[in-house]
């Protein structure tokens, strides 16, 4: 079998997405989606000019050889839009793999090592009883674990609040401005999970994202101080650029640290699992070289007892999530996966097979990852501008978003 075409298809069906498609000559086609939050199009040129015309004419069989053809070839290793790129054309070679051997992908992976993939919610709320409503509404609907993010009294645009039914931190244009202040949010953080955890008892997992906004010292004191909650896990406590930050972090605190959704490589990682720094390594599919280099740092971190988490925000679209579905229901050191639904503008432009059932995802039972892309229907949405979000401290100096 040879790849005849490859074309890359960008639509925005309330939010932009980017995905590839491959075609072999026997009629076979595979998807990966490409989409890289705010830098969209940097993907869609580096598909179109530089790798495209390499697929054509290669055995689309040919999985690792093609991922190491793309990594290497490039010369200029690693960063989000190359291995964006890497991973679109992995993920849809995976897809065709599935599809020939008429088996869903996680059959080809190892097959089940569980029943489904224990996901988690987004709760959020302007106070705190907002946040314990949204919270309820969660375990009503059978979710095991939530999110919770609740706006700092005196920091407007505080990060993870929403009032849209569909969380989407990017706007039209240019980027908003939020601002911080950190001594205000390390005062109301614990007031808040001492809130949810007096609501809702032990057994719910809870989980908040601190979107690397603090230095090591900081987040060693909001984990200790969060040590009475029994979170799953304090997300991005700190940028991950300087891996020992995290020590820092580990000498205060046993509260269970995760970390890797801005992660390409298994280069960015490996100190944090081998030195045992984190607990959850949250690189995804999209945006970390595909389901072949997925799976390597996922094997690297089962061998230090460090779990998945992966990223599942509504800017990874329907392709990413099934790929991901296939990945944690065979991978032995599965975690948590993170699921915020997307709209039903996108559902229909990405049909899926992945379902939700009481507090759990479950991947697509066709051959290959069980999704594509109407592309009659994605035309109907061309791409719109948009950028994330800037955030300053309350004096106007820059600071992480
Ligand atoms: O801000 O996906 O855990 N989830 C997150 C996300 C990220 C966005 C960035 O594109 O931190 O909401
Ligand atoms: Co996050």
């Amino acid at each position: 079998m040879r790849i005849v075409d490859a074309r890359v298809i960008v639509t925005c069906p309330g939010r932009n997405f980017v995905t590839l498609k491959i075609v072999c000559d026997s009629g076979v086609t595979g998807v990966g989606d490409a989409t890289l939050n705010g830098r969209e199009l940097a993907v869609a040129a580096y598909l179109s000019e530089h790798v495209i015309p390499a697929l054509i004419g290669r055995d689309p069989a040919r999985i690792e050889d093609t991922w190491q053809y793309l990594y290497r070839g490039a010369y200029w290793r690693r960063g989000p839009v190359t291995m964006t790129a890497v991973a679109a054309v992995d993920t849809a070679l995976w897809d065709i793999k599935g599809k020939v051997a008429g088996l869903p992908v996680y059959q080809l992976l190892g097959g089940r090592s569980r029943a489904g993939v224990r996901v988690y919610g987004h709760a959020s709320g302007e106070t705190i009883p907002d946040a314990l409503e949204s919270v309820a509404e969660f375990v009503s609907r059978g979710y095991q674990a939530v999110r919770v993010q609740v706006a700092v009294p005196g920091m407007p645009g505080t990060y993870g609040i929403s009032t849209q039914p569909v969380y989407e931190p990017a706007t039209a244009g240019i980027a908003d401005e939020a601002t911080w202040s950190t001594p205000h949010y390390l005062a109301h953080v614990p007031a808040v999970f001492a809130a949810v955890r007096a609501e809702f008892g032990p057994e719910l997992g809870l989980l908040h994202d601190v979107h690397h906004r603090l230095t090591p010292i900081e987040a060693a004191r909001l984990g200790r101080s969060l040590e009475p909650y029994a979170l799953t896990w304090m997300e991005d406590p700190t940028p991950a650029e300087m891996p020992d930050g995290f020590r820092v972090i580990r000498q205060h605190t046993t509260t269970p640290v995760a970390v890797g959704e801005v992660f390409n490589t298994i280069f960015d990682c490996a100190q944090l699992i081998t030195e045992r720094l984190i607990d959850y390594v949250r690189a995804t599919v999209v945006h970390a070289g595909g389901i072949t280099h997925l799976r390597r740092v996922f094997d690297l971190a089962a061998l230090y007892q460090v779990r998945s988490g992966s990223h599942g925000a509504t800017d990874l679209s329907p392709i990413c999530m099934s790929a991901a579905l296939h990945l944690d229901v065979a991978i032995p050191n599965f975690g948590l996966q993170e699921y915020m639904p997307h709209t039903a503008e996108t559902d229909a432009v990405f049909p899926h097979g992945y379902r939700y059932a009481d507090g759990f995802l479950h991947p697509a039972e066709e051959p290959g990852l069980g999704v594509d892309i109407d592309e009659e229907l994605a035309a109907r949405y061309p791409y719109r501008p948009a950028a994330l979000p800037v955030n300053r401290l309350t004096d106007g100096s820059m600071h992480d978003w």
